[in-house]
């Protein structure tokens, strides 16, 4: 059942309410290849407790994202939805794969670097070894594309890196995956420092538009953007403001950044900003509104985990059975 297609992978964290980041750059593209392939697209609970988490918190975001990926239009029947660690298998290749990562690799991550930097009271292993895990989580089900925004680069290259090195030491074990990086929508920024990306877990709210925001907040926020003492409504160096406004209002409307430019040539930022935010507004409402839906029916949500889970763990364990073969762990004899 499983050679018939190829496969795509892809996580994300219940750390926080997700922004226009997460579903421009990885969501709202997930869809698209669920006839295709065979789509496995997971909670990353256990990669959320490398950063400190309070337990209700992580649970209620975890329903959250699940019913997320439905509100974005994954259909459980035909993609693989499920939590993270559901699935045992991703804590047990994680491991194997921690052993054949190298601490200078680890050490060269920039997502390490920022995390530490932001939680410089709990640098845990988990937070340096959260590329083996994630490398497990795309290697054990032989995917082939993985769909992800540009920040999670470099973290693919390792995954693909650890395959390959695997693959070398024990004979073809692991597909070796492709990233999927969209053009547009792949590096959303923080509406209040440009030069940063747009982050779930920022602390100033103004920086972040969250999916789930209402219509009054999504343009507020727009309307305090940081921008730049210029007057023109062009993308390019020294306007990183204007560049990611244009760019989020391109992602919403289809048009092309010179469209955009042309149909604003003239115009002042203030219209401009109100433009993009009600444009994003208005794209995102029924998500909401679907959203709103799926909580309401904790059941059913609770029954898309299981069968989630259950499909999953039936991959997963094809993948472990041979990775301990070939690495010569014991099996056990019934
Ligand atoms: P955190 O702030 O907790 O690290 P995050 O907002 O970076 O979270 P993740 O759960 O790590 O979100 O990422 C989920 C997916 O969203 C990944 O594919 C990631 O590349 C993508 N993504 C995250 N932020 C952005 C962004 N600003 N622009 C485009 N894609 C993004
Ligand atoms: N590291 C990713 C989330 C993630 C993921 C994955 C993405 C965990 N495992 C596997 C794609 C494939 C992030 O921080 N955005």
């Amino acid at each position: 059942m499983y050679n018939d297609k190829k496969v795509v992978f892809s996580g994300v964290q219940p750390s926080g309410n997700l922004t226009i980041g997460n579903y421009l750059g990885a969501i709202r593209n997930f869809s698209a290849f669920s006839e295709e392939y065979h789509c496995y697209y997971c909670v990353v609970d256990m990669h959320a407790i490398t950063v400190r988490q309070i337990p209700a918190e992580l649970r209620k975001r975890t329903y959250e994202t699940l019913a997320l990926y439905m509100a974005c239009g994954l259909d459980p029947q035909k993609n693989t939805l499920f939590v993270q660690s559901h699935v045992p298998q991703h804590a047990e290749l994680g491991w194997i794969l921690d052993c054949y990562t190298m601490f200078g690799e680890l050490s060269r991550m920039t997502q390490f670097k920022d995390k530490s930097a932001k939680n410089a009271d709990n640098i845990n292993a988990g937070l340096f070894t959260y590329p083996s895990l994630m490398a497990a989580d795309i290697l054990l089900y032989q995917t082939e594309l993985v769909p992800v925004g540009s920040d999670q680069k470099q973290h693919l290259e390792l995954a693909r890196d650890i395959a390959n090195r695997f693959n070398q030491i024990y004979g073809e074990t692991f597909v070796v995956p492709d990233g999927y990086i969209t053009k547009d929508g792949a590096r959303i920024m923080s509406l209040q420092e440009p030069a940063k990306k747009m982050s779930k877990s920022d602390a100033n709210e103004n920086a972040v538009v969250r999916i789930l925001d209402s219509k009054d907040d999504i343009i507020k926020k727009f309307k305090r953007a940081v921008t730049d003492s210029g007057n023109e409504i062009i993308h390019g160096e020294g306007k990183e403001g204007i560049t990611n406004l244009l760019n989020i209002y391109t992602c919403f409307t289809g048009k092309t950044i010179e469209e955009a430019e042309k149909e604003f040539a003239g115009k002042g930022y203030g219209e401009f900003k109100l433009a993009v935010g009600e444009v994003c507004a208005d794209s995102l409402a029924p998500v909401r509104d679907e959203f709103a839906r799926l909580m309401a029916d904790k059941a059913y949500l609770e029954q898309v985990m299981a069968q989630g889970a259950e499909s999953a763990y039936r991959h997963a364990r094809r993948t472990m059975s041979k990775v301990r073969r070939k690495i010569g762990f014991t099996e056990l004899k019934h």
